[in-house]
C-alpha cells in the first residue's frame, strides 16, 4: 500500500512515520522546502519523543520520503492546520484544507480513499469536501471514499497514543467508513469506531470543548476563591475525591492549537445554542489578564524591579508556543511595565535569558507559567540568587519546596491582596 500525507507538522509527520514503520510506502508532502529538506536528511524539526528514531528507521528502510509535491497513491491523508478566521465567532478557516485538496486532485484515481485528519467544523465533509470531488466527476462511496478520522493524540505522547487510542472513523457512506477502518488497522491497536462523517466532526470538537469548559470551571473557581479568600486548589483537591467529580486544573490560560481554537468552530456553527461553550472560552481567555494583574500587584507591593518568567510553551515538556498564554502574559508585561524581565524556557530558546542562573540573579519575583520538569528541579542555589525570594507558581508545581520566603499559587493569591489599592501605581 502507498499513501500520501499532506502536511508534515505535529500530526502529519508522526502519522506518516507510523505508517512507514508499519510497511506502508509514504510520501509526506509539505509546503515548506526547509521542512522537506530537513526530513530527507533525517532531521526532525519538532520536539516530540520517539519521532527522531522513527524517522531514522523509515528512511533506512526507504519507506518514507518528504516531498513538495504529491504523488499517485492508494490513500491520501490531510493533516494541515485549520485555524480560526478572525470573524465574529472565530469560524474554521478551511483555506489550507482546500489548498491540499486542490493539489492532490490531479493524482486522485478511482478506488482511492481520502482522509481528513485536520479538525474541521461540523458538516465540512458533507458540505465542502464531498461536493468538491463530486464536481470533479467522482461518486462518493462507490469510486471514491471520503473519511473524517480526527486525530486525538496528546503532544508529548503522540506515538504511544497513535497506536493505543481508540479512533473515530466517520465516512460519508458506510463503504467509506469501512475503507477508513481498513487503512487505520495498519497500526491502531485501539478500537476503530465507525460512524458518519458529521458525527465524527462534532465528536472531535466536543472532546476538546469538554476539556475547555471544565478548565473554565476551574479558572472561574480561582476567581471565586480569590474573592471569598478560600483556597481554590484545595477545593478542587477535595471535590475530586468524590468518585464522580473531576474538576480540571486552573492555570494562566488555555493554549495550544486545539482547546483554544476548536470550541469556536461549534460556536460559529450554532452561536445561539453554544452559549456555555462561548462563555467558557471567554473565561479561559481572561486568565492572562488576571495573572498580569496579580503579578503587577506583587511587584508593586515589594517595590520590585526584576521579574523572572519561567516558561513560554503552552504546556509542560513541549516546545510549542502556539496560542500560549505565557507568551501573551510576557508580551503584555514587557509592553505595560518597565520591569527588567528575564525569560527562561529550556524548550523554547528564542528570547531566553542565557542561563537559568542569569534569569534568577537579582530577581524580585519568579513567575512560573509552565510545568516543565526542569522547573520542578530548580536548584536552591538559583533561588538564593534572587533579591526577594517570592514565587508566583500558576501551575502549582513547587508547592513541596520551602526555598521561597513567600510562595503563591492560584489557590492562595488572596493572601497578598493589598489593602490600599491607591498606594500602588498600576499601569492599567
Ligand atoms: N490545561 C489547563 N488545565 C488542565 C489541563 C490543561 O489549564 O487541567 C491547559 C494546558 O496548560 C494547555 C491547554 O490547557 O495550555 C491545552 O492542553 P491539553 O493538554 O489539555 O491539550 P492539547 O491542546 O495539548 O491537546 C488536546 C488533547 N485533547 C484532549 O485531551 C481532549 C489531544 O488529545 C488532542 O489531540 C489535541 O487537543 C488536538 O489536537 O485536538
Amino acid at each position: 500500500m502507498k499513501i500520501v500525507t499532506m502536511g508534515l507538522g505535529y500530526i502529519g509527520l508522526p502519522t506518516s512515520l507510523m505508517f512507514a514503520n508499519h510497511g506502508v510506502e509514504v510520501v509526506g508532502v509539505d509546503v515548506s522546502e526547509e521542512t522537506v529538506d530537513q526530513l530527507n536528511q533525517g532531521i526532525v524539526p519538532i520536539e516530540e519523543p520517539g519521532v527522531q528514531d522513527f524517522l531514522q528507521t523509515a528512511l533506512e528502510i526507504k519507506q518514507f520520503q518528504a516531498s513538495l509535491v504529491p504523488d499517485y497513491a492508494d490513500a491520501f491523508i490531510i493533516a494541515v492546520p485549520t485555524p480560526n478566521i478572525e470573524d465574529q465567532y472565530g469560524s474554521c478557516d478551511l483555506q489550507y484544507v482546500k489548498r491540499a485538496l486542490q493539489s492532490i486532485l490531479p493524482y486522485v484515481r478511482f478506488g482511492n480513499t481520502i482522509v481528513i485528519e485536520s479538525t474541521i467544523a461540523p458538516r465540512t465533509m458533507d458540505d465542502v469536501v464531498a461536493p468538491f470531488f463530486e464536481e470533479a466527476g467522482f461518486e462518493i462511496g462507490s469510486n471514491l471514499f471520503l473519511v473524517h478520522c480526527p486525530e486525538r493524540v496528546l503532544p508529548g505522547k503522540i506515538l504511544h497514543e497513535l497506536i493505543f487510542n481508540d479512533r473515530i472513523i466517520g465516512g460519508i457512506t458506510p463503504a467509506c467508513t469501512k475503507k477508513g477502518q481498513i487503512l487505520y488497522q495498519t497500526f491502531v491497536q485501539g478500537e476503530l469506531l465507525g460512524t458518519e462523517a458529521k458525527t465524527a466532526e462534532l465528536s472531535k470538537l466536543m472532546e476538546n470543548t469538554y476539556r475547555d469548559v471544565n478548565i473554565a470551571l476551574a479558572n472561574e473557581l480561582v476567581q471565586i476563591g480569590t474573592k471569598l479568600k478560600i483556597n481554590a486548589l484545595e477545593v478542587i483537591r477535595l471535590a475530586n475525591r468524590h468518585p464522580r467529580v473531576n474538576i480540571h486544573q486552573p492555570g494562566p490560560g488555555v493554549g495550544g492549537h486545539c482547546l483554544a481554537v476548536d470550541p469556536y468552530f461549534i460556536v460559529a456553527a450554532a452561536p445561539k445554542e453554544a452559549e456555555l461553550i462561548y462563555k467558557s472560552r471567554q473565561i479561559n481567555s481572561s486568565m492572562p489578564q488576571f495573572i498580569l494583574n496579580q503579578v503587577v500587584r506583587m511587584m508593586e507591593m515589594n517595590k520590585g524591579t526584576k521579574l523572572t518568567i519561567l516558561g513560554q510553551a503552552y504546556k509542560g515538556n513541549i516546545d510549542d508556543i502556539r496560542e500560549s498564554p505565557a507568551v501573551q502574559i510576557t508580551k503584555q508585561l514587557k509592553l505595560l511595565t518597565d520591569y527588567q524581565i528575564a525569560v527562561y524556557d529550556p524548550h523554547v530558546q528564542k528570547e531566553n535569558a542565557d542561563t537559568l542562573k542569569q534569569a534568577f540573579e537579582g530577581s524580585d519575583l519568579a513567575l512560573i507559567l509552565c510545568d516543565h520538569d526542569e522547573f520542578k528541579k530548580i536548584s536552591i542555589e538559583n533561588i538564593q540568587l534572587m533579591k526577594t525570594r517570592i514565587a508566583f507558581d500558576t501551575k502549582n508545581i513547587l508547592s513541596n519546596r520551602t526555598d521561597f520566603d513567600k510562595y503563591y499559587t492560584l489557590g492562595n493569591i488572596f493572601q497578598f491582596e493589598p489593602t490600599n489599592k491607591r498606594e500602588m501605581r498600576l499601569p492599567f
